[in-house]
Protein backbone atom coordinates (compact mmCIF):
# COMPACT_ATOMS: atom_id res chain seq x y z
CA UNK A 1 0.00 0.00 0.00
CA UNK A 2 2.91 2.16 -0.25
CA UNK A 3 2.22 3.75 -3.82
CA UNK A 4 -1.62 4.13 -1.93
CA UNK A 5 -0.32 6.68 0.96
CA UNK A 6 2.19 8.67 -1.77
CA UNK A 7 -1.12 8.88 -3.64
CA UNK A 8 -2.78 9.98 -0.55
CA UNK A 9 -0.61 12.44 0.78
CA UNK A 10 -0.37 14.06 -2.70
CA UNK A 11 -3.64 14.31 -3.43
CA UNK A 12 -3.83 16.16 0.25
CA UNK A 13 -0.52 18.75 0.04
CA UNK A 14 -2.01 22.03 0.33
CA UNK A 15 0.70 22.97 -1.90
CA UNK A 16 1.09 21.18 -4.61
CA UNK A 17 4.30 21.92 -6.78
CA UNK A 18 3.69 23.40 -9.78
CA UNK A 19 7.35 22.12 -11.27
CA UNK A 20 5.33 18.43 -11.30
CA UNK A 21 2.37 19.67 -13.11
CA UNK A 22 5.16 20.82 -15.83
CA UNK A 23 6.73 17.88 -16.05
CA UNK A 24 3.53 15.97 -16.16
CA UNK A 25 2.34 18.53 -19.05
CA UNK A 26 5.53 17.62 -20.72
CA UNK A 27 5.48 13.97 -20.67
CA UNK A 28 1.56 14.14 -22.59
CA UNK A 29 2.92 16.85 -24.49
CA UNK A 30 5.46 14.55 -26.24
CA UNK A 31 3.07 11.64 -27.15
CA UNK A 32 0.24 14.07 -28.78
CA UNK A 33 -0.53 14.42 -32.07
CA UNK A 34 -0.15 17.87 -33.67
CA UNK A 35 -2.65 19.16 -35.86
CA UNK A 36 -1.55 21.66 -38.38
CA UNK A 37 -3.91 23.83 -39.23
CA UNK A 38 -3.15 25.99 -42.79
CA UNK A 39 -5.34 28.34 -44.40
CA UNK A 40 -6.27 31.71 -45.07
CA UNK A 41 -7.44 34.10 -42.26
CA UNK A 42 -11.33 33.70 -41.41
CA UNK A 43 -11.20 30.36 -42.97
CA UNK A 44 -12.74 28.32 -40.01
CA UNK A 45 -9.29 27.54 -38.67
CA UNK A 46 -10.40 28.07 -35.08
CA UNK A 47 -13.86 26.92 -35.40
CA UNK A 48 -12.78 23.35 -36.45
CA UNK A 49 -10.80 22.91 -32.82
CA UNK A 50 -13.87 24.32 -31.47
CA UNK A 51 -15.87 21.42 -33.02
CA UNK A 52 -13.45 18.73 -32.22
CA UNK A 53 -12.76 19.70 -28.39
CA UNK A 54 -15.70 21.60 -27.48
CA UNK A 55 -14.23 24.01 -26.13
CA UNK A 56 -15.30 27.48 -25.88
CA UNK A 57 -13.67 29.55 -28.67
CA UNK A 58 -13.21 32.58 -26.55
CA UNK A 59 -11.00 29.96 -24.29
CA UNK A 60 -9.15 28.76 -27.45
CA UNK A 61 -8.21 31.95 -28.40
CA UNK A 62 -6.07 32.74 -25.17
CA UNK A 63 -5.07 28.96 -24.81
CA UNK A 64 -2.83 29.66 -28.00
CA UNK A 65 0.73 30.36 -27.10
CA UNK A 66 3.57 31.04 -29.49
CA UNK A 67 5.59 28.60 -30.97
CA UNK A 68 7.47 29.35 -33.78
CA UNK A 69 8.01 32.82 -35.34
CA UNK A 70 4.73 31.85 -38.17
CA UNK A 71 2.88 29.66 -35.31
CA UNK A 72 1.24 29.22 -32.49
CA UNK A 73 0.07 26.19 -30.66
CA UNK A 74 -2.79 25.19 -28.73
CA UNK A 75 -2.93 22.27 -26.04
CA UNK A 76 -5.53 19.96 -24.89
CA UNK A 77 -6.31 19.82 -22.50
CA UNK A 78 -3.29 22.22 -20.93
CA UNK A 79 -2.60 20.09 -18.08
CA UNK A 80 -2.24 16.96 -19.71
CA UNK A 81 -2.60 17.13 -23.66
CA UNK A 82 -3.76 14.87 -25.85
CA UNK A 83 -4.13 16.89 -28.94
CA UNK A 84 -2.15 20.03 -30.03
CA UNK A 85 -3.23 22.10 -32.78
CA UNK A 86 -0.67 24.01 -34.59
CA UNK A 87 -1.86 27.09 -36.24
CA UNK A 88 0.30 28.32 -38.99
CA UNK A 89 -0.51 32.30 -39.04
CA UNK A 90 1.25 33.80 -42.03
CA UNK A 91 -1.88 33.23 -44.19
CA UNK A 92 -2.59 36.52 -46.27
CA UNK A 93 0.19 37.98 -46.08
CA UNK A 94 2.42 37.20 -49.38
CA UNK A 95 5.63 35.47 -48.70
CA UNK A 96 4.78 32.54 -46.04
CA UNK A 97 7.64 30.79 -45.12
CA UNK A 98 6.68 27.50 -43.80
CA UNK A 99 10.26 26.19 -43.03
CA UNK A 100 9.95 27.15 -39.34
CA UNK A 101 7.02 25.31 -38.90
CA UNK A 102 7.80 21.96 -40.49
CA UNK A 103 10.86 21.96 -38.47
CA UNK A 104 8.78 22.03 -35.47
CA UNK A 105 6.87 18.92 -36.86
CA UNK A 106 9.59 17.22 -38.30
CA UNK A 107 9.85 14.46 -35.53
CA UNK A 108 6.62 14.10 -34.16
CA UNK A 109 2.96 12.67 -35.16
CA UNK A 110 1.49 15.03 -36.84
CA UNK A 111 -1.52 15.70 -39.55
CA UNK A 112 -1.81 18.61 -41.98
CA UNK A 113 -5.23 19.92 -42.23
CA UNK A 114 -5.64 22.97 -44.71
CA UNK A 115 -8.43 25.01 -44.31
CA UNK A 116 -10.42 26.29 -47.33
CA UNK A 117 -13.77 27.93 -48.28
CA UNK A 118 -15.56 26.17 -50.36
CA UNK A 119 -16.56 29.33 -52.68
CA UNK A 120 -13.32 31.07 -52.30
CA UNK A 121 -11.44 29.97 -55.79
CA UNK A 122 -8.50 31.89 -54.91
CA UNK A 123 -6.01 28.86 -52.87
CA UNK A 124 -2.74 30.18 -54.74
CA UNK A 125 -1.47 30.96 -51.52
CA UNK A 126 -1.96 27.87 -49.79
CA UNK A 127 -1.58 25.52 -52.61
CA UNK A 128 2.00 26.91 -52.58
CA UNK A 129 2.83 26.50 -49.14
CA UNK A 130 1.42 22.86 -49.53
CA UNK A 131 3.58 22.37 -52.44
CA UNK A 132 6.36 23.28 -50.86
CA UNK A 133 5.13 20.79 -47.56
CA UNK A 134 5.14 17.62 -50.22
CA UNK A 135 8.15 18.67 -51.73
CA UNK A 136 9.89 17.91 -48.38
CA UNK A 137 7.49 15.23 -47.11
CA UNK A 138 5.81 13.28 -50.00
CA UNK A 139 4.46 10.79 -48.03
CA UNK A 140 2.77 13.35 -45.54
CA UNK A 141 -0.87 12.86 -45.79
CA UNK A 142 -3.30 16.33 -46.14
CA UNK A 143 -6.98 16.73 -45.42
CA UNK A 144 -8.44 19.86 -47.00
CA UNK A 145 -11.33 21.40 -45.10
CA UNK A 146 -13.75 22.87 -47.42
CA UNK A 147 -15.45 25.04 -45.10
CA UNK A 148 -18.93 27.42 -45.24
CA UNK A 149 -20.98 25.60 -47.77
CA UNK A 150 -24.05 27.46 -47.16
CA UNK A 151 -22.02 30.33 -49.18
CA UNK A 152 -23.28 27.91 -52.19
CA UNK A 153 -26.46 27.09 -50.68
CA UNK A 154 -29.78 28.51 -52.64
CA UNK A 155 -31.04 31.57 -50.18
CA UNK A 156 -32.54 30.54 -46.97
CA UNK A 157 -31.41 26.54 -47.43
CA UNK A 158 -30.95 24.82 -44.38
CA UNK A 159 -28.16 21.51 -45.37
CA UNK A 160 -29.21 18.84 -46.51
CA UNK A 161 -28.87 15.22 -45.11
CA UNK A 162 -24.51 15.27 -45.40
CA UNK A 163 -25.05 11.86 -47.30
CA UNK A 164 -27.13 14.04 -50.32
CA UNK A 165 -24.36 17.02 -50.50
CA UNK A 166 -23.67 14.44 -53.55
CA UNK A 167 -26.93 14.37 -55.46
CA UNK A 168 -29.20 17.20 -54.37
CA UNK A 169 -30.17 18.62 -57.42
CA UNK A 170 -30.36 22.25 -56.05
CA UNK A 171 -26.58 22.04 -54.56
CA UNK A 172 -25.53 21.49 -58.65
CA UNK A 173 -23.41 24.83 -58.01
CA UNK A 174 -21.86 24.11 -55.02
CA UNK A 175 -21.22 20.81 -56.09
CA UNK A 176 -19.09 22.24 -58.75
CA UNK A 177 -16.96 24.51 -56.92
CA UNK A 178 -16.51 21.56 -54.31
CA UNK A 179 -15.25 19.37 -57.32
CA UNK A 180 -12.85 22.30 -58.92
CA UNK A 181 -11.29 23.10 -55.49
CA UNK A 182 -10.60 18.92 -54.67
CA UNK A 183 -9.01 18.64 -57.75
CA UNK A 184 -6.27 21.31 -57.52
CA UNK A 185 -5.39 20.22 -54.23
CA UNK A 186 -5.30 16.50 -55.68
CA UNK A 187 -2.29 17.71 -57.82
CA UNK A 188 -0.37 18.13 -55.21
CA UNK A 189 3.06 16.43 -55.82
CA UNK A 190 3.82 13.22 -53.56
CA UNK A 191 2.49 10.00 -52.60
CA UNK A 192 0.50 10.86 -49.50
CA UNK A 193 -3.22 10.49 -50.02
CA UNK A 194 -5.32 14.03 -50.10
CA UNK A 195 -8.87 13.65 -48.66
CA UNK A 196 -11.09 16.54 -49.19
CA UNK A 197 -14.11 16.93 -46.64
CA UNK A 198 -16.70 19.51 -46.92
CA UNK A 199 -17.97 20.91 -43.41
CA UNK A 200 -20.37 24.02 -42.51
CA UNK A 201 -19.38 24.92 -38.90
CA UNK A 202 -21.80 27.51 -38.14
CA UNK A 203 -22.54 29.61 -34.82
CA UNK A 204 -26.15 28.42 -33.09
CA UNK A 205 -27.37 31.99 -34.22
CA UNK A 206 -26.83 31.69 -37.66
CA UNK A 207 -29.84 29.35 -37.53
CA UNK A 208 -28.60 25.86 -39.13
CA UNK A 209 -30.13 22.36 -37.84
CA UNK A 210 -26.13 21.07 -37.53
CA UNK A 211 -23.78 23.34 -36.08
CA UNK A 212 -21.33 20.78 -36.34
CA UNK A 213 -22.22 19.74 -40.35
CA UNK A 214 -19.85 17.37 -41.76
CA UNK A 215 -17.64 16.84 -37.88
CA UNK A 216 -17.99 12.97 -38.47
CA UNK A 217 -16.94 12.67 -42.10
CA UNK A 218 -13.76 15.10 -40.68
CA UNK A 219 -12.63 12.92 -37.99
CA UNK A 220 -12.87 10.05 -40.28
CA UNK A 221 -9.90 11.23 -42.47
CA UNK A 222 -8.02 12.76 -39.71
CA UNK A 223 -7.94 9.20 -37.95
CA UNK A 224 -6.75 7.98 -42.15
CA UNK A 225 -4.50 10.69 -42.60
CA UNK A 226 -3.02 10.30 -38.72
CA UNK A 227 -1.13 7.78 -36.40
CA UNK A 228 -2.48 5.38 -34.54
CA UNK A 229 -3.77 6.77 -31.38
CA UNK A 230 -5.43 9.67 -33.51
CA UNK A 231 -8.54 7.38 -33.73
CA UNK A 232 -8.72 6.57 -29.99
CA UNK A 233 -8.35 10.59 -29.38
CA UNK A 234 -10.61 11.73 -31.73
CA UNK A 235 -13.36 9.59 -31.01
CA UNK A 236 -12.56 10.03 -27.55
CA UNK A 237 -13.15 14.03 -27.52
CA UNK A 238 -16.21 13.29 -29.82
CA UNK A 239 -18.02 11.06 -27.19
CA UNK A 240 -19.55 14.13 -25.42
CA UNK A 241 -23.16 12.80 -24.07
CA UNK A 242 -24.99 15.36 -22.37
CA UNK A 243 -23.37 15.76 -19.23
CA UNK A 244 -21.23 18.54 -19.55
CA UNK A 245 -18.63 18.22 -16.85
CA UNK A 246 -18.16 14.65 -17.78
CA UNK A 247 -17.83 15.75 -21.38
CA UNK A 248 -14.40 18.38 -19.91
CA UNK A 249 -13.13 15.55 -17.54
CA UNK A 250 -12.62 12.45 -20.25
CA UNK A 251 -9.90 14.08 -21.94
CA UNK A 252 -8.37 15.32 -18.75
CA UNK A 253 -8.29 11.59 -17.92
CA UNK A 254 -7.24 10.29 -21.12
CA UNK A 255 -4.20 12.75 -21.21
CA UNK A 256 -3.18 11.74 -17.37
CA UNK A 257 -3.30 8.37 -18.47
CA UNK A 258 -1.42 8.50 -21.48
CA UNK A 259 1.66 10.75 -19.55
CA UNK A 260 1.30 7.81 -16.96
CA UNK A 261 2.04 5.32 -19.66
CA UNK A 262 4.92 7.48 -21.05
CA UNK A 263 6.30 7.75 -17.31
CA UNK A 264 6.80 4.40 -17.15
CA UNK A 265 8.40 4.56 -21.08
CA UNK A 266 11.05 6.88 -21.22
CA UNK A 267 13.39 6.40 -17.82
CA UNK A 268 14.79 9.76 -18.49
CA UNK A 269 11.96 11.42 -16.77
CA UNK A 270 11.27 8.52 -14.11
CA UNK A 271 11.29 11.45 -11.34
CA UNK A 272 7.85 11.62 -12.58
CA UNK A 273 6.11 8.97 -10.83
CA UNK A 274 2.79 7.11 -11.90
CA UNK A 275 1.20 8.01 -8.32
CA UNK A 276 2.41 11.35 -8.47
CA UNK A 277 0.49 11.91 -12.12
CA UNK A 278 -3.04 10.50 -10.83
CA UNK A 279 -2.94 12.39 -7.89
CA UNK A 280 -2.37 16.00 -10.13
CA UNK A 281 -5.41 13.69 -12.31
CA UNK A 282 -7.37 14.67 -9.60
CA UNK A 283 -6.85 17.69 -8.71
CA UNK A 284 -7.51 18.45 -12.40
CA UNK A 285 -10.94 16.63 -11.46
CA UNK A 286 -11.48 17.91 -8.84
CA UNK A 287 -11.28 21.84 -10.26
CA UNK A 288 -13.33 21.15 -12.92
CA UNK A 289 -16.36 19.39 -10.43
CA UNK A 290 -15.57 22.49 -8.05
CA UNK A 291 -15.28 20.12 -5.26
CA UNK A 292 -11.78 20.66 -3.40
CA UNK A 293 -10.12 16.64 -2.06
CA UNK A 294 -9.61 16.62 2.02
CA UNK A 295 -9.39 13.51 4.08
CA UNK A 296 -13.04 12.84 4.58
CA UNK A 297 -13.34 12.99 0.12
CA UNK A 298 -10.73 11.40 -0.51
CA UNK A 299 -11.63 8.65 2.62
CA UNK A 300 -15.29 8.12 0.95
CA UNK A 301 -13.99 7.56 -2.72
CA UNK A 302 -11.12 5.33 -1.67
CA UNK A 303 -13.89 3.69 0.70
CA UNK A 304 -15.91 3.02 -2.75
CA UNK A 305 -13.23 2.06 -4.84
CA UNK A 306 -12.48 -1.00 -2.06
CA UNK A 307 -9.38 -2.34 -0.63
CA UNK A 308 -8.30 -4.77 -3.62
CA UNK A 309 -8.79 -1.59 -6.08
CA UNK A 310 -6.73 0.50 -4.21
CA UNK A 311 -3.71 -2.26 -4.11
CA UNK A 312 -3.52 -1.41 -7.83
CA UNK A 313 -3.20 2.50 -7.70
CA UNK A 314 0.32 3.76 -8.84
CA UNK A 315 1.88 0.32 -8.76
CA UNK A 316 3.67 -0.98 -12.33
CA UNK A 317 1.03 -4.01 -12.39
CA UNK A 318 3.05 -7.45 -13.96
CA UNK A 319 1.12 -10.12 -16.07
CA UNK A 320 -0.44 -11.72 -13.80
CA UNK A 321 -1.97 -8.79 -11.30
CA UNK A 322 -3.44 -7.69 -14.92
CA UNK A 323 -4.92 -11.00 -15.61
CA UNK A 324 -6.71 -11.12 -12.41
CA UNK A 325 -7.34 -7.63 -13.23
CA UNK A 326 -9.36 -8.31 -15.93
CA UNK A 327 -9.53 -11.97 -17.26
CA UNK A 328 -8.68 -12.59 -20.54
CA UNK A 329 -6.52 -9.75 -20.71
CA UNK A 330 -3.07 -11.11 -19.11
CA UNK A 331 -2.01 -13.22 -22.27
CA UNK A 332 -2.24 -10.21 -25.07
CA UNK A 333 -0.81 -7.46 -22.97
CA UNK A 334 1.81 -9.94 -22.21
CA UNK A 335 4.85 -8.80 -18.95
CA UNK A 336 6.23 -6.13 -20.65
CA UNK A 337 3.76 -4.03 -20.51
CA UNK A 338 3.69 -1.91 -17.50
CA UNK A 339 3.33 1.42 -19.35
CA UNK A 340 -0.17 -0.45 -20.85
CA UNK A 341 -1.00 -1.36 -17.44
CA UNK A 342 -0.11 2.59 -15.79
CA UNK A 343 -2.35 3.80 -18.80
CA UNK A 344 -4.99 1.51 -17.63
CA UNK A 345 -4.84 2.12 -13.78
CA UNK A 346 -4.95 5.73 -14.30
CA UNK A 347 -7.57 5.72 -17.27
CA UNK A 348 -9.80 3.59 -14.76
CA UNK A 349 -8.92 5.63 -11.85
CA UNK A 350 -9.84 8.68 -13.55
CA UNK A 351 -12.95 8.22 -14.67
CA UNK A 352 -14.17 6.17 -11.43
CA UNK A 353 -12.80 9.70 -9.76
CA UNK A 354 -15.30 11.62 -12.30
CA UNK A 355 -18.25 9.57 -11.62
CA UNK A 356 -17.67 10.42 -7.62
CA UNK A 357 -17.22 13.77 -8.45
CA UNK A 358 -20.36 14.10 -10.36
CA UNK A 359 -22.64 11.96 -7.93
CA UNK A 360 -21.22 14.08 -4.80
CA UNK A 361 -22.02 17.45 -6.32
CA UNK A 362 -25.46 16.19 -7.21
CA UNK A 363 -25.29 15.04 -3.13
CA UNK A 364 -26.17 10.56 -4.38
CA UNK A 365 -23.30 8.79 -4.02
CA UNK A 366 -23.91 5.40 -5.16
CA UNK A 367 -20.61 3.72 -3.82
CA UNK A 368 -20.71 0.25 -5.57
CA UNK A 369 -21.67 2.18 -8.53
CA UNK A 370 -17.99 3.77 -8.41
CA UNK A 371 -16.29 0.72 -8.35
CA UNK A 372 -18.63 -0.12 -11.28
CA UNK A 373 -17.21 2.22 -13.41
CA UNK A 374 -13.49 1.48 -12.24
CA UNK A 375 -14.35 -1.79 -13.40
CA UNK A 376 -15.64 -1.00 -16.52
CA UNK A 377 -13.24 1.62 -17.46
CA UNK A 378 -10.68 -0.74 -17.03
CA UNK A 379 -11.65 -2.88 -19.49
CA UNK A 380 -12.41 0.09 -22.23
CA UNK A 381 -8.74 1.21 -21.42
CA UNK A 382 -7.44 -2.47 -22.19
CA UNK A 383 -9.57 -1.42 -25.37
CA UNK A 384 -7.52 1.82 -26.08
CA UNK A 385 -4.64 -0.25 -25.41
CA UNK A 386 -5.03 -2.27 -28.07
CA UNK A 387 -6.61 -0.10 -30.70
CA UNK A 388 -3.75 2.33 -30.26
CA UNK A 389 -0.96 -0.66 -30.70
CA UNK A 390 0.33 0.64 -27.24
CA UNK A 391 1.06 -2.77 -26.49
CA UNK A 392 3.08 -3.10 -30.07
CA UNK A 393 6.27 -4.30 -28.52
CA UNK A 394 5.21 -7.69 -27.47
CA UNK A 395 4.42 -10.17 -29.15
CA UNK A 396 1.64 -10.34 -31.67
N1 LIG B 1 -21.03 29.52 -41.76
C1 LIG B 1 -19.83 29.15 -41.42
N2 LIG B 1 -19.12 29.99 -40.70
C2 LIG B 1 -17.91 29.60 -40.36
C3 LIG B 1 -17.35 28.35 -40.73
N3 LIG B 1 -16.13 28.28 -40.26
C4 LIG B 1 -15.93 29.43 -39.59
N4 LIG B 1 -17.00 30.23 -39.65
C5 LIG B 1 -17.13 31.59 -39.09
O1 LIG B 1 -16.13 32.37 -39.71
C6 LIG B 1 -15.52 33.23 -38.77
C7 LIG B 1 -14.05 32.93 -38.72
O2 LIG B 1 -13.88 31.60 -38.27
P1 LIG B 1 -12.60 31.14 -37.48
O3 LIG B 1 -12.81 29.73 -37.15
O4 LIG B 1 -12.28 32.10 -36.39
O5 LIG B 1 -11.53 31.28 -38.63
P2 LIG B 1 -9.95 31.28 -38.52
O6 LIG B 1 -9.45 30.65 -39.75
O7 LIG B 1 -9.52 30.72 -37.21
O8 LIG B 1 -9.67 32.84 -38.54
P3 LIG B 1 -8.31 33.59 -38.15
O9 LIG B 1 -7.83 33.02 -36.86
O10 LIG B 1 -8.73 35.01 -38.06
O11 LIG B 1 -7.39 33.33 -39.30
C8 LIG B 1 -16.24 33.01 -37.47
O12 LIG B 1 -17.25 33.98 -37.39
C9 LIG B 1 -16.84 31.63 -37.64
O13 LIG B 1 -18.03 31.48 -36.87
C10 LIG B 1 -18.15 27.49 -41.53
O14 LIG B 1 -17.76 26.39 -41.93
N5 LIG B 1 -19.38 27.95 -41.83
MG1 LIG C 1 -8.27 31.43 -35.70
Amino acid sequence: MRAWRVFRSAVLDPKPQADDATAVAELAREQAPVVWLLGKVQSGKTSIVRAITGHPEAEIGRGYQPCTRTARIFDFPPEAPVIRFLDSSGFGDAGYDPSEDLAALESRAHVVLAVARAMDSRQHELLRVLREVRERHPDWAVVVAQTWLHEGYPEGADHPPYERLADAPELADLRRALAMQAALFKELPGTGAVYTVPIDFTRPEEGYSNPYYGLDALLDALEQAGSAGMNVILRSLAARGSDRLAARARPHVLGYAIAAAASDALPVVGFVTVPMIQAKMLHSLGRIYGLDWNRRTLGRFAASLGTGTLASIGLKLGARQLAKLVPGYGQTIGAAAASAASFSVTYALGRAASYYLGAARRGEVDRSEVARVYRESLKEAFDIVRKAGMHRDEKR
